[in-house]
């Protein structure tokens, strides 16, 4: 029997590729000299898409090439590369690998919050450039007596705050709805809850209904001596008026994972001594990235045996919600 038809965006994990090689007849889109006349010509044979976060966005201009897709399996938690609006319009089932990476981006925020804090790169700075042996390393800021909101407390945000727990620190969170099930202080608006905290731990999804949710009005509630740690989308903050508020002193410092336009960094940020940067890699590890890549193969080998996809992203829920009448 012929192998169902799989385009790959750009290069996946050797795991992901071979998996995907047994299975499909896998096509290499980044292979490809005229990216547009290579689609015009095998689009209508591919029925399944395994893509990342960082391929680039898949949208209308693609979907329009793949009149026969059936389903996107996305890379990442996170899916604002993907134009889902137009996947539920065609039909098409999009996938995206959640829990599995839930614990390293928990223990990479709370790496980067203390780094932040206590200023470890700074002191690793000082220490490699020999300036130890002229006078201490200055005495940092501290986690000690401080107030935390989360903004965003779903899978990786309670997996945060259980960490937080264990640090005897107050924890606070803002969503769009309160949740029922868990005894932290509930804020309705952001701005509401960095009056309330010194820190903000930003982690929630991209896309337009997040973007700039952190803005100069949040950041000037969160105050001097305010922290934003960032292990979302960089779209989420503001980053012009991030990049005002630490030259300012309106807030103290950052910790970023994220950014609005990776991978370029402003040079502004790269400047500033006192803030902590990371090149987009919470969810970084062999492990964990081993472990997203399976899903992603999961969910495309799942579909085309004829047992549904393992992880569709609510959009796209399946079984398919029924149709309402009426
Ligand atoms: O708003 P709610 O109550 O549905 O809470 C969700 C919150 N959230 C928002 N909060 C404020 N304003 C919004 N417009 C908004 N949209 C969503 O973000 C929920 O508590 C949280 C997202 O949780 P999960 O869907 O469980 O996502 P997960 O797996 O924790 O990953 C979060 C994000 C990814 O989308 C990537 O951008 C990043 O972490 O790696």
């Amino acid at each position: 029997m012929a192998k169902t038809d799989v385009l790959m965006t750009a290069p996946m994990l050797p795991l992901v590729m071979e998996k995907l090689d047994a299975a499909f007849t896998l096509h290499r889109l980044w292979e490809a000299t005229d990216r547009d006349a290579y689609l015009k010509d095998i689009g209508g044979r591919i029925r399944g898409v395994a893509t990342s976060t960082v391929h680039g966005r898949f949208n209308a201009d693609q979907f329009n090439l793949l009149p026969n897709l059936e389903i996107v399996s996305s890379f990442g938690v996170g899916y604002d590369n993907v134009d889902v609006g137009e996947a539920v319009k065609r039909g098409i089932v999009v996938t995206n690998t959640p829990d599995v990476l839930n614990d390293e981006v928990a223990d990479l925020a709370i790496g980067l919050l203390i780094a932040t804090l206590r200023q470890i790169p700074q002191a690793d700075r000082h220490l490699r450039a020999g300036k130890w042996l002229e006078r201490p390393f200055p005495l940092s800021p501290t986690l000690r007596e401080r107030k935390i909101g989360i903004v965003g407390l779903g899978r990786i945000g309670k997996a945060i705050a259980r960490r937080l727990e264990g640090f005897g620190v107050s924890i606070a969170y803002h969503g769009r709805t309160q949740q029922s099930d868990v005894a932290y202080a509930y804020f309705p608006t952001v701005t509401g809850l960095a009056e309330a905290v010194d820190v903000l731990i930003v982690i929630t999804p991209g896309g337009a209904g997040t973007r700039h949710l952190v803005n100069a009005d949040v950041l000037n509630a969160l105050g001097p001596e305010g922290v934003l740690i960032n292990v979302a989308r960089g779209s989420v903050v503001d980053e012009k008026a991030l990049i005002e508020a630490l030259r300012s002193g309106a807030i103290l410092s950052a910790g970023l994972d994220v950014y609005e336009d990776e991978p370029r960094v402003p040079q502004a940020l790269i400047d500033m001594e006192h803030i902590v940067l990371l090149p987009h890699v919470a969810s970084a590890s062999v492990h964990t990235r081993n472990a997203m890549g399976q899903l992603v193969v999961d969910n495309l080998t799942s579909w085309f045996s004829g047992e549904g996809p393992k992880t569709p992203v609510p959009e796209t829920p399946w079984p398919r919600a029924p149709k309402a009448s009426g």
